[in-house]
């Protein structure tokens, strides 16, 4: 997959050379491009933003320098669009997995108080949100969006470190992990994980994914068994 972004802050995506999304770039699995906004100013100091008109606090970043980097970044119109902001729909599992589908996406960050409406007008396909809260900018949801995605690219994650098992996949949140020792500052492990009676571990993981959930997230709770009506009720005999 191809990842451009289009930043005033190009030297923060340094961090993606790290870990799993570095080793990712190293063998060419995704192919992040970064792309300097600042670059394409016409402006003789090189602005990127402006006073908003109508008056208010802060700045507003000016349409010309992101309409060009735009229009270079992606010629060919062939990329999904994305601006992240906190006026876009809540990234969730469900759209993660349908945007790793894509050859290529465009990654818009903004910053100060967002850019001029014009540019979502014109070069937008879809606004994204990483949650119910404001950043200095779009650049940690950019990077936390092509974490997301890339899990879900072929090869980026080992087979110890599937996608299958985890968390949202059957829209309950994960069950408890332990490893070793088998006690710890006077807690032990569940008996049940040392028995090596699969089924049984399989059947507790659940259960245990099931009440986490209804506890801490009762609108993935009702969902689930909206969706597995028979869920719990056959456990407790
Ligand atoms: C205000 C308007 C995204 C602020 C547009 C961007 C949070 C998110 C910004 C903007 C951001 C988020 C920049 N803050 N919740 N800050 O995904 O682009």
């Amino acid at each position: 997959m191809k990842i451009k972004v289009a930043t005033i802050f190009p030297e923060m995506f340094e961090i993606l050379d790290v870990g799993i999304i570095g080793r990712a770039k190293q063998n060419g699995l995704i192919d992040i491009q970064i792309y300097n906004i600042r670059d394409y100013s016409a402006d003789k100091h090189k602005k990127t933003d402006d006073a908003p008109f109508g008056g208010g606090a802060g700045m507003v970043m000016t349409p010309q320098p992101i309409h060009d980097a735009i229009l270079d970044m992606d010629k060919d119109r062939k990329a999904k669009r994305i601006y992240l902001s906190p006026r876009g729909k809540t990234l969730d599992q469900k759209t993660v997995e349908r945007l790793a589908k894509e050859d290529e996406l465009l990654l818009l960050c903004g910053s100060y108080e967002g850019i001029d409406e014009r540019i979502i007008q014109l070069d937008i396909d879809e606004e994204i949100s990483m949650g119910d809260y404001v950043l200095t900018g779009g650049e940690l949801p950019a990077m936390t969006l092509i974490n997301a995605v890339s899990r879900y690219i072929d090869g980026v994650l080992g087979s110890s470190e599937s996608t299958d098992e985890e968390s949202f996949s059957n829209g309950l949140l994960e069950y408890p992990q332990y490893t070793r020792p088998q006690e710890f500052m006077g807690l032990s492990v569940p008996q049940v994980l040392l028995g090596g009676n699969h089924k049984q571990i399989e059947d507790w993981r659940l259960e245990q994914s099931i009440e986490i959930t209804k506890q801490r997230r009762p609108d993935l709770y009702e969902e689930y068994v909206s969706k597995n009506p028979k869920s719990g009720k056959e456990k407790k005999r």
